[in-house]
């Protein structure tokens, strides 16, 4: 008996095999065999403390190797609190795989314990969604879902386990094992023709952008737009944040976006972000065109659009890049006048900021935070700056920074931070890696200070505390008045005691003064580090040359 596999040993080789050595977990009944397995495989479970933070720590993981991010979880309540997190890798494009212990087959629908319709659950936050049926089958089930969310649009896929399949003991055979070709994404090239037809279309417009997606915003994504921007001429925009046109790392890139007369989807859903690419946010005369993985979204460009979508063609978004530049001829284009224009528009900040960051006040204002934070990342060109909400994490988008930067994402969810910034670490060992996130945005996922204490991970999560849920207040102060602001108040709370109270190192900053010394202080301190900044409750900047 004993030298027959068990579905469990199956899945931790596969895993092993394939490269997918970092599991970001939680336990529980239904995935002990898992957890079994692992020994004597090259895996690292890396356990955590809420279900939500093992899936965004994939997805930072993800995002920061390229390679599959896996989070593993148990069955009915384990499997209900990573879903909620599945959306922001959805939406952020990054590939990860949730695996989700799952009630045994042979008890379904005889009020099994944990019983529930888990792939149906996360189907509408993933690429693709189901149950193992068989245990001999569990390695290909999980070749299947690496392939599922790296092709394409890259994205999340949920594979549920039943605990029976993992527990099944079957003999070691051939047929157990997927072929290194079964995780290989299906590739969609872009076509000679589509791409030398866009160039052309770009050639010929007055005033082209390319506006590229979130799969194109991770550092290598930049980097390949960074060279077709030079390679053609034509401004190339990657945008990834919810704000959409107000995001201020592009400035007052909302007046150069109406004035287009092209733009090239590259990969970019035509979606709320550009406000549906509607008057007076871009011209009526504007045409499309499309390159994009998916069908479904160049037929709503299509429907949208109508006619003014000159050209389409289906092609991954990093390989329909990488032809554009292949196909330019000649050598690297100027930006001329118009590319002028827009690196103008987007490098604008406004000239009272100087100021505001200097002046004394009795609380930080956010742009002194990001001053201070701007230069300790400074120090180390690895350094990785982590964005979350609400207002005050806009700031440091608008700041220009040397480090590379992930953030929440077009899902407009708040609260990874904590785990994105663990799992950031984890990823570049020697990155020093700083979270800003608001005071309200802490409360998700603060536990998470254990987990990095445990693995010896250090980061500095930077808490902008305006004792207020300020991105909902100030709304409240824009659509219905201050006398009807309620139910966004918090308290100024010792976050920072959070940290030192779980093994890490935490401080109070209550004026700007002190922010330098104690970043440094947070740094050297080898710890996972909380500085609970006392911060001035102001609204995120929409930045308007013309305001
Ligand atoms: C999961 C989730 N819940 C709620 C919201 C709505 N929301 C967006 S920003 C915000 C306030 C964040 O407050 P805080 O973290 O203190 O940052 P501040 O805006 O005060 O700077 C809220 C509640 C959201 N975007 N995502
Ligand atoms: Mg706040």
């Amino acid at each position: 008996m004993e030298s027959k596999m068990r579905g469990a040993d199956i899945l931790a080789r596969t895993l092993e095999r394939a490269g997918l050595r970092t599991i970001f977990a939680l336990s529980g009944n239904h995935i002990m065999a898992l957890f079994d397995a692992a020994f004597g495989t090259g895996l690292k479970l890396v356990h955590v403390r809420h279900e939500a933070a093992a899936v965004h720590m994939a997805d930072a993981w993800a995002r920061l190797t390229g390679q599959c991010g896996i989070a593993l979880v148990t069955g009915g309540p384990g499997h209900a609190n990573a879903v909620g997190a599945l959306l922001t890798a959805l939406a952020a494009e990054s590939p990860i795989v949730l695996l989700s212990g799952h009630a045994a087959t042979n008890e379904l629908g005889r009020g099994a314990f944990q019983e529930l319709r888990q792939a149906d659950m996360a189907l509408p936050a993933t690429k693709a969604a189901w149950t193992a049926h068989s245990a001999c089958q569990l390695g290909r089930d999980l070749a299947r879902a690496v392939r599922i969310a790296q092709s394409g649009r890259p994205g999340p896929v949920h594979l549920s386990l039943p605990v029976d399949l993992l527990e099944q003991r079957l003999e070691d055979t051939p047929a157990l094992w997927p072929q290194a070709a079964e995780f290989v994404p299906a590739s969609q090239p872009l076509a000679d023709r589509a791409a030398d037809a866009t160039l052309a279309a770009l050639a010929d417009a007055k005033r082209p952008l390319i506006l590229a997606g979130p799969s194109l915003c991770t550092t290598s994504g930049r980097a390949l737009l960074r060279g077709l921007a030079a390679a053609t001429g034509v401004p190339t925009i990657g945008m990834e944040s919810p704000r959409g046109i107000n995001d201020p790392s592009l400035g007052a890139f909302a007046e150069v976006l109406c004035l287009a007369d092209l733009i090239v989807l590259l990969g970019k859903p035509h979606d709320f972000t550009l406000r549906f690419a509607d008057p007076p946010f871009v011209d009526r005369a504007c045409r499309f065109i499309a390159l994009d993985p998916d069908a479904a979204l160049i037929e709503r460009i299509s429907k949208e659009k109508g006619p003014r979508l000159m050209a389409s063609a289906i092609a991954d978004a990093a390989a329909a890049t990488e032809r554009l530049i292949a196909r330019t001829a000649g050598g690297p284009k100027y930006p001329g006048p118009w590319g002028r224009e827009v690196a103008e528009a987007i490098a604008y900040r406004p000239s009272s900021w100087p100021q505001l960051a200097a002046a004394a006040a009795e609380k930080v204002h956010p742009l002194q935070l990001c001053h201070a934070i701007a230069s300790q990342l400074a120090e180390d060109r690895n350094a990785i700056l982590v964005c979350d909400g609400g207002e005050v994490g806009q700031w440091p988008q608008a700041v220009p920074t040397p480090a590379r930067r992930i953030i929440n994402g077009v899902a407009g969810s708040i609260g990874a931070a904590i785990p994105f910034a663990i799992a950031a670490r984890l990823a570049e060992p020697a990155a020093p890696v700083i979270a800003v996130l608001g005071d309200g945005t802490f409360g998700w996922h603060m536990a998470e200070f254990d987990t990095a204490v445990r693995y010896g991970l250090p980061f500095v999560a930077v808490v902008g505390n305006d004792a207020t849920w300020n991105a909902e207040y100030q709304i409240q102060l824009r659509e219905y008045g201050v006398e009807r602001a309620h139910g966004c108040e918090l308290l100024p709370a010792r976050y920072d005691l959070v940290a030192t109270a779980l093994g890490g190192h935490g401080e109070l900053v209550t004026a700007a003064r002190e922010l330098g010394t104690a970043l440094q202080r947070a740094v050297k301190s080898a710890r996972p580090a909380c500085l609970n900044v006392m911060t001035q409750r102001v609204a995120a900047p929409v930045l308007r040359r013309n305001a």
